[in-house]
């Protein structure tokens, strides 16, 4: 432990802690901007400064260590002065249209500037030439209202080892983006929206589909269905005041009712269907000789990290499509058919935690006879926009229930939101096809949790399967390195774009770093999907009795022609 003074008074705090951090123990909150703990350590900003005695410069707490006898003053006319005139600069260049930002109310921007009283912008700095780009099918860049905090250049490139995004020009011209301020839609971004969700301003937004949803709603010619991604509900909550982690499985589900879609349906059911297709592939290529290990393709932006960077390794690659796609061929074939409606009428809108998945869906090798899978992708976060539209009260909302047919789901595609979930879906399935046993424990908490790479060796039925599981791609990229190196000897590994999967997409409510820096989202949000995947009855995908009839009425087998037609698909470089 150290001693020091923060603000006359004497306290004793770790040695380890910044001056930032051991405020923040004795209950003093110093303002940051471009601090994000872990991913953007940098004390850029200059928001967070206090007076240091013996200092003449005022210092940048997120990067000061604590020393004993330091002597340190957090808010006096100085230090305050200091930070106003930071922001009033950055409000001096910045687009302040406010009132018609999406992320108004949402930006740390503008809850500083009220924080520091901010009243007045006491002088209008020549602004930059802005820059906008919404070229690609997932991510809008408006260079007006970035602040060059660089969070998003560290989220890319510290987080997920890519290094989209860079700071380029120089002193008043510098901004942020790709290399020659090429668009988002040219550069081998894969849409993660990690960026996004780390941006404190709307420099970069999702590109909204939002009018599109609304538009087929009232289109009476057209049957609009609705399909819920399995990390949704552990968050949309968020959107509404609800704390982090709160599952609203049953408030989601009448929402999208009252927004007007004839069928609620569930992502979910299609991850059973992704279970029963991926399970039986990983067998048919472990007892035939296929090419190990097999890699889930079922999250998007890791399926364009792998097709831009290790284009050689794509035979790993499952050739399942993922569960938002099963979904989409299955409502086009399976309920149609059933229900005697033309595919062609048939509209399905995907809710994903996710912006790469509106790159999935406009992949032509995904459609089947000319018909796109799904035809719409909207964000958690514009779901959010779209029950504030309609003017739905969220929280006096009852508990409803997904429709049967596509609704029903089992703990196990639950599980797929949250890193290891698909893995330890698959074991379930594989371990009871492999014993012919009806296996009790159905926990493989090895796989779950937040570490970057997480291994198991599960024994079923005197068969030793080795497993892996990456989050975010930079660890994804160290399993890849291993395969190349022929030091892999896997048989399964699950790789989700995001960190911590899909609870923590790109997609996803914007959490603000002072929360961010101090809750780990990725687990709080997960602990909601593991919960639910414990109230249920059934936690087995291949005992879903829906999936079950989907194959004795429609599918026959797992693999079988018609389930390749429809639900597999080739990735080729
Ligand atoms: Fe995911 Fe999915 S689990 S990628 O993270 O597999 O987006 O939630 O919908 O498709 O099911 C996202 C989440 C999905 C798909 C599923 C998979
Ligand atoms: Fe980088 Fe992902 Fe943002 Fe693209 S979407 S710039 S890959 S963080």
């Amino acid at each position: 432990n150290v001693s020091l003074s923060i603000n006359g008074i004497q306290y004793e705090v770790p040695s380890n802690l910044t001056v930032l951090e051991a405020a923040r123990t004795v209950g003093i909150d110093i303002p940051t901007l471009c601090f994000l703990k872990d991913i953007n350590e940098v004390g850029a900003c200059r928001v967070c400064v206090v007076e240091v005695e013996g200092a003449r410069a005022l210092q940048a707490s997120c990067v000061l260590p604590v020393r004993d006898g330091m002597v340190v003053n957090t808010n006096n006319t100085r230090v305050r002065k200091a930070r106003k005139n930071t922001v009033e600069l950055l409000l001096a260049n910045h687009n302040r249209e406010c009132t018609t930002c999406v992320r108004s109310k949402n930006c740390e921007l503008q809850s500083l500037s009220e924080e520091l009283s901010i009243r007045t912008i006491p002088f209008e700095g020549e602004k930059r030439i802005p820059s906008f780009d919404d070229l690609s099918p997932s991510i809008v860049r408006d260079s007006s209202k970035c602040i060059l905090c660089g969070r998003c250049v560290s989220a890319c490139k510290n987080v997920q080892g890519i290094g989209i995004l860079e700071f380029l020009n120089r002193g008043f011209k510098t901004t942020v983006g790709p290399a020659f301020e090429m668009s988002m839609r040219d550069v081998p971004c894969i849409y993660c929206g990690q960026c996004m969700v780390t941006c404190p301003v709307g420099a970069l937004t999702e590109k909204s589909a939002i009018h599109k949803v609304w538009e087929v709603l009232e289109d009476k010619s057209k049957h609009v269905i609705v399909q819920s991604a399995p990390a949704v509900r552990a968050a949309l909550g968020e959107e509404f005041g609800y704390p982090i982690g709160t599952n609203v499985t049953g408030k989601l589900a009448t929402a999208l009712r009252r927004l007007g879609f004839a069928k609620i349906f569930d992502t979910n059911w299609a991850a059973d269907v992704t279970i029963m297709e991926e399970g039986t592939e990983l067998l048919d290529r472990i007892q035939n000789g296929g090419v190990l290990p097999m890699i889930t393709s079922c999250s998007p932006g890791w399926v364009r990290y792998i097709e831009f960077q290790y284009p050689e390794l794509l035979p790993h690659l499952s050739t399942c499509k993922s569960p938002q796609n099963m979904f989409g061929a299955l409502a086009k074939s399976y309920y149609a058919e059933k229900h005697g409606i033309d595919p062609k009428d048939i509209v399905v809108v995907s809710v994903m935690p996710c912006t790469s998945k509106k790159s999935e869906i406009v992949r032509p090798e995904l459609e089947v006879d000319g018909n796109r899978d799904v035809d719409i992708s909207i964000t958690t976060r514009e779901l959010a926009l779209m029950i504030k539209e309609a003017r739905l009260e969220f929280d006096k909302l009852e508990d409803g229930t997904f429709d049967p047919f596509m609704g029903n789901y089992t703990g196990a595609g639950l599980i797929f939101g949250a890193t290891g979930g698909v893995m330890e879906a698959a074991i379930r399935t594989v371990a009871d096809v492999l014993t012919g046993e009806d296996l009790e424990n159905v926990d493989y908490t090895a796989v779950r949790g937040v570490e970057g790479i997480k291994e198991a060796t599960i024994n079923v039925a005197g068969m030793d399967i080795k497993v892996a599981v990456a989050h975010n791609t930079t660890n994804a990229g160290i399993l890849l390195e291993k395969i190349k190196n022929g030091e892999a000897d896997y048989h399964f590994i699950e790789v989700m774009a995001c960190p911590g999967g899909c609870v923590n997409g790109g997609g996803q409510p914007i959490q603000p770093a002072n929360v961010r820096n101090v809750i780990d989202i990725r687990a709080e949000r997960a602990k909601a999907l593991y919960s639910e995947d414990a109230s249920k009855e059934v936690r087995k995908s291949h005992k879903n009795p829906e999936i079950k009839k989907l194959y004795d009425e429609y599918l026959g087998k797992p693999n079988s022609h018609k389930a390749h037609e429809l639900l597999h698909t080739h990735f080729v470089a």
